[in-house]
């Protein structure tokens, strides 16, 4: 196993837990607007641990891999050109359901359709300048660390003083 696989093991108070990893990137409209303190912090707060982070500019053809499933679809190449517009900041999150919670804290797709509270519901207006990227599986979360991230560039284990008074 290497650290970009969803599952880590983490010792809290001698019981070994199994942790979810997740991906989560400021797309380029979020770094140009001076929020990535803004929306890491959010993360930090919900409880996740960071364990991976760089900023970056996506190449063509890593955006074309990582949004594959929309080749075909009318907003493809736009969305492949705004993301290969700026840098990102490429982030790995780990805790109990992590891809679920991050999709949370990011909210709905369309920022209209995303509640007050969420990162699109209070920082976004447009569905094709949504600020921010979350896995939406943990599976997906698999795939997409391994896209952005090489092996050894996550921390393979790290036990915080507070974990315990995050998770049961
Ligand atoms: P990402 O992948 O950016 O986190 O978005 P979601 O997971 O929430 O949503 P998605 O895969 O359905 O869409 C990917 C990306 O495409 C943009 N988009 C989407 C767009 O510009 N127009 C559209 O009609 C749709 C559906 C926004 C997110």
């Amino acid at each position: 196993m290497t650290d970009l696989h969803k599952v880590s093991y983490l010792d809290i108070g001698g019981t070994v837990a199994t942790v979810e990893r997740t991906f989560v990137a400021i797309k380029p409209d979020g770094v140009e607007r001076g929020l990535v303190g803004e929306i890491i912090g959010r993360f930090e707060r919900k409880g996740l641990k960071l364990v991976g982070l760089k900023q970056m500019v996506v190449s063509k053809e890593t955006a074309e891999t990582h949004y594959g499933e929309h080749k075909g679809k009318p907003f493809f190449d736009g969305l492949v050109s705004f993301i290969t517009s700026g840098p990102i900041v490429a982030m790995a999150w780990e805790g109990k359901n992590a891809a679920a919670i991050a999709r949370n804290v990011i909210g709905a797709t369309n920022p209209a359709q995303s509640p007050q509270g969420t990162i699109r519901g209070d920082l976004a207006l447009d569905i094709g300048r949504n600020v921010v990227h979350g896995s939406d599986s943990p599976e997906s979360g698999v795939r997409e660390l391994g896209i952005f991230f090489k092996d050894g560039e996550l921390l393979k284990e790290w036990n915080r003083a507070c974990d315990k008074w995050i998770t049961e």
